[in-house]
């Protein structure tokens, strides 16, 4: 019996990720800054099994796995007729609905690369992972995390003791158009495209420094001009779409309004509609009266944590 356990971390991008140079090894026209939450997280368990095949079970549900078979097959030994149950929990509230395939890449590498006794060094294994999904590669570390446009990753100076997370849930139905897809066509036929592209490359420059010197408000300046920057292009593709919900702009203008009375508060969004706010952890319990005085009770506060993906001691 052979039985490995991994957890891997959610993060949130302070610049996002949005658009693929190349497609097969999953480069980025951009790179992308994130930030490791520490209540949000996939844990994922193999295990050898006498019968032949692979089960996937996704928070207790039996799942097609041909999408981990495929992802498996780049770990040397791997063989879909050998006997093993994959199972992954999603360690996030039911009805949270948050997207968790760059934790669920994250936890899956890490528990293969010792499932299988490749112990791939974490270049390769960065090279691995985002191949099952890009922004899972910033979950294999923990803090402040840049995804570079040459594939790689690097930790970043960062004080995270500060900070925390707000996220406010607004739908939690599945997206109608994937990532994958939503980025494809933006890069396609967005006007926009190029722009976000040389902003974002600037926008990472100044954040990787308003990080190092622990430069809030400018950090959340940057994100929230950089999320919407992202969220502009979808709106100009072809034909144009969004992830923008009416309760997302009401989120926004509270955030406007608690910063005109200096509770200063900034908003990301990925794709869907959800608000993920960053702020200060003295404006925690503020923020959260403000948001549930406007009817945004589902909320979710995370503190940011320095540990990345890892194994779990059985
Ligand atoms: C990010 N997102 O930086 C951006 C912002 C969504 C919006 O990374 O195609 O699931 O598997 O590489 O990693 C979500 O994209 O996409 C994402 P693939 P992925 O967090």
């Amino acid at each position: 019996m052979k039985k490995v356990t991994a957890v891997a971390p959610v993060n949130i991008a302070l610049v996002k990720y949005w658009g693929k140079r190349d497609e097969i090894a999953v480069l980025p026209y951009n790179p992308s800054i994130s930030l490791t939450l520490d209540a949000l997280y996939t844990e994922t368990t193999l295990e050898s099994k006498s019968t032949p095949g692979v089960d996937f079970i996704l928070n207790t549900q039996h799942e097609n796995p041909q999408k981990v078979i495929d992802f498996l097959r780049r770990f040397e030994g791997f063989n879909p007729e050998d006997g093993l149950t994959i199972r992954s929990f999603n360690k996030v509230p039911t009805a949270a609905g948050f997207a968790s395939s760059a934790s669920g890449f994250a936890a899956l590498s890490v528990a293969a690369n010792t499932y299988f006794q490749t112990n791939y060094e974490l270049s390769n294994l960065v090279e691995i992972t985002r191949q099952g999904s890009g922004s899972a590669v910033r979950s294999l570390l923990g803090g402040a995390v840049m995804w570079r446009t040459n594939g790689s990753i690097e930790p970043l100076n960062a004080t995270l003791d500060d900070y925390a997370f707000i996220i406010v849930m607004i739908d939690e139905n599945k997206k109608q158009i994937s990532s994958r897809e939503g980025m494809k066509r933006t890069v396609k036929t967005s006007s926009l495209y190029e722009n976000f592209v040389s902003q974002s490359h600037k926008d990472a420059e100044d954040m990787k420094e308003a990080l190092n010197y622990n430069r809030f408000p400018l950090i959340g300046t940057i994100m929230e001009k950089n999320a919407l920057l992202m969220h502009a292009t979808t709106m100009n593709a072809e034909p144009p779409f969004t992830y923008l919900k009416q309760e997302t702009f009401e989120v926004l203008d509270i955030l406007t309004t608690l910063r005109q009375n200096n509770i200063l508060a900034y908003a990301t969004i990925d794709a869907g509609p959800n608000v993920k706010i960053l702020l200060e952890k003295k404006n925690v319990n503020t923020v959260i009266e403000a948001l549930n005085r406007a009817g945004f009770n589902q909320v979710l506060t995370s503190k940011i944590t320095t540990i990345g993906a890892h194994l779990k001691d059985e």
